[in-house]
């Protein structure tokens, strides 16, 4: 009895420290990552017996990061299909003082093709401020063990801004407004969708799903706009999606307004845009 109890504890030990044992992976044939993501970071999530891998299209920006997550059980190196998935990303500031920002955890426990989507939007960029660590806290509930994984991440600021961040003329809202697409515009029609998120303290960053939207793509070279476009109207989860048409290549910039409960709560925001 005492010796299957010591065998017990030993394989609980051995499956809960896993984490510690970094050994060589090779990847799940089941679910391949699509090539057009990149792997950004790679770590155990201490104590839950899950290894964590973070992809995205592009490295990470101030703006709206996509992500999609990979788990593994770090004993068969099997993909984790089923998990709760919970994001913490902290920026300590240089003398000491520190802020979350905007995320958005994955909307299911269960993966897609073996992913779970989930969204960071950087506020600041790493730098002589400071640093970021994305904190990925999980559950997995094949092994019931729960742990959290923390990867520094290297936040670059992009040359064309991605994000924009302003106080509101209505009634002093600090908002942060990220363009989620097109991340590749293309002349034509393109989808534009905007993720608006709201400080309301230095750990609380909600959606802001009460604003509307009016946008005027003007080429700024040429001296014009373009037709057929539609203002981003509120979706989900402080999302936007509307239509932008770039009717040729070239130097871009997207006028937005936003109004909120009738009056006018920014005029002066635009992002511009090189379209290729
Ligand atoms: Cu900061």
């Amino acid at each position: 009895m005492k010796k299957i109890l010591f065998a017990a504890i030993a394989v609980f030990i051995a499956v809960v420290f896993m984490p510690s044992c970094k050994k060589t992976t090779t990847p799940d044939p089941t679910y391949p990552i699509p090539t057009n993501l990149k792997l950004l970071s790679n770590g155990y999530a201490t104590g839950s017996a899950t290894r964590v891998e973070v992809y995205a299209a592009d490295s990470f920006f101030v703006g709206y990061n996509q992500l999609y997550l990979a788990l593994y059980d770090s004993a068969t190196n099997e993909r984790v299909m089923n998990a709760d998935v919970t994001l913490n990303p902290m920026m300590t500031m240089t003398g000491s003082m520190s802020h979350s920002s905007p995320f958005e955890n994955p909307a299911s426990s269960l993966a897609a093709e073996g992913l779970f989507p989930c969204a960071v939007v950087f506020v600041m960029p790493t730098g002589s401020m400071g640093s970021w660590v994305l904190n990925v806290q999980l559950l997995n509930h094949t092994t019931g063990f729960s742990g959290t994984a923390a990867f520094s991440a290297n936040v670059l600021n992009p040359t064309l801004a991605k994000m924009k961040s302003l106080t509101t003329l209505d009634d002093s809202s600090k908002l942060f407004i990220s363009i989620v697409k097109p991340i590749n515009p293309l002349a034509g029609v393109n989808d534009f969708e905007i993720a608006i998120h709201k400080k309301t303290g230095m750990m609380s960053f909600p959606a802001a799903n009460d604003y509307t939207t009016v946008i005027n793509p003007q080429m700024m070279s040429m001296g014009h706009g373009s037709p057929l476009n539609e203002n981003p109207i509120f979706t989900a989860n402080g999302h936007y999606l509307g239509k932008v048409n770039y009717t040729m290549s070239g130097d871009w910039r997207i006028y937005l307004h936003l109004n909120h409960n009738g009056a006018v709560a920014d005029s002066s925001l635009y992002f511009d845009i090189i379209v290729p």
